[in-house]
């Protein structure tokens, strides 16, 4: 399971004072903590906090590398900040290029700029691209599959690995009226996601969506991660330091034989995860 952290994002308050007063500390002591709790990726999401985007999101950047080399996830559904991004980072390290729709009403070829930018960046650059397009985010099983097939024939088109794209079905909060039935939808559309390409294309979601504003929020988070899994899910963007999460994540790829049973097998998954 490949573990996105969510923490660096303007959308919490710490963040969003930490952008505003340039205070590095903040965003160094996250980048860190996140990367022993076992994250292979940064999440790095400017959200609102700042008027200049471009220059948040690489201040940002910059300010995670003087600390560590954790590969970073560029969040943002704007091109221009991907790029901006980009200029700061450490590609070699890994990165992804994160929540291009396959198109926009505004522009038309936003998952094209996506692959271009990860082509220039190397051969370690990957993207994550939402089952979203110009008429929105679909709430049924069969256009979240239909988006995801032009995205992958797309991505063949482009002559771009599939095995670098993630596909993200997108979650929305369960406690919105009538979302209720989007948990299932999610799930039996990633039944057939994963047979779009062979191998199969990685999937992602944005975990922590899924129990925005509601009390249980750990426990949502863990069960659905659980289920999503056994469908096929290989990564998330979720909170890392969530312990109870994270035994969930190295119980489920154990008994999915994804790693060896032993009576201390999640002390081994959190210290290889380290
Ligand atoms: N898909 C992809 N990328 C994404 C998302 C997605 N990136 C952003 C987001 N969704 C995933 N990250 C978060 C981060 C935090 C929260 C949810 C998703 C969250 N935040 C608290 C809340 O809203 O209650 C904020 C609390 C606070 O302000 O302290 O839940 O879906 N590809």
């Amino acid at each position: 399971m490949l573990l996105i952290a969510e923490r660096i994002n303007g959308m919490f308050t710490n963040v969003k004072r930490a952008i505003a007063e340039k205070d590095k500390k903040v965003i160094q002591y996250l980048a860190k903590k996140q990367t022993e709790a076992g994250a292979a990726y940064l999440d790095v999401n400017v959200g609102t906090a700042a008027a200049d985007q471009e220059g948040t999101i690489q201040w940002l950047v910059e300010t995670i590398q003087e600390t560590c080399s954790t590969s970073l996830c560029l969040d943002s559904q704007k091109p221009n900040v991907i790029a901006a991004g980009l200029k700061a980072v450490n590609a070699e390290n890994g990165v992804l290029l994160n929540s291009t729709p396959l198109n926009k009403k505004s522009d038309e070829e936003i998952l094209d700029k996506f692959i271009e930018m990860a082509n220039q960046a190397g051969p370690k650059a990957s993207i994550i691209a939402l089952t979203m397009d110009k008429n929105g985010v679909p709430q049924d099983i069969d256009t979240r599959v239909a988006i995801a097939a032009e995205i992958v024939s797309k991505a063949i088109e482009k002559g771009f690995d599939t095995q670098r794209l993630f596909i993200d079905p997108i979650v929305l909060p369960v406690n919105v009226p009538n979302a209720q039935v989007q948990p299932g939808n999610i799930l039996a559309a990633m039944e057939q996601i994963r047979y779009l390409a062979d191998p199969a294309p990685h999937m992602t979601i944005g975990l922590s969506n899924l129990s925005q504003g509601a009390t249980e929020r750990s426990l949502i988070n863990r069960v659905f991660l659980a289920m999503a899994m056994s469908r096929g899910l290989d990564s998330a963007i979720a909170d890392v330091f969530d312990t109870d999460l994270m035994n969930v994540v190295a119980t489920t790829e154990m008994l999915m034989n994804k790693q060896i049973y032993s009576d201390s097998y999640l002390k081994v998954f959190a210290s290889t995860n380290k």
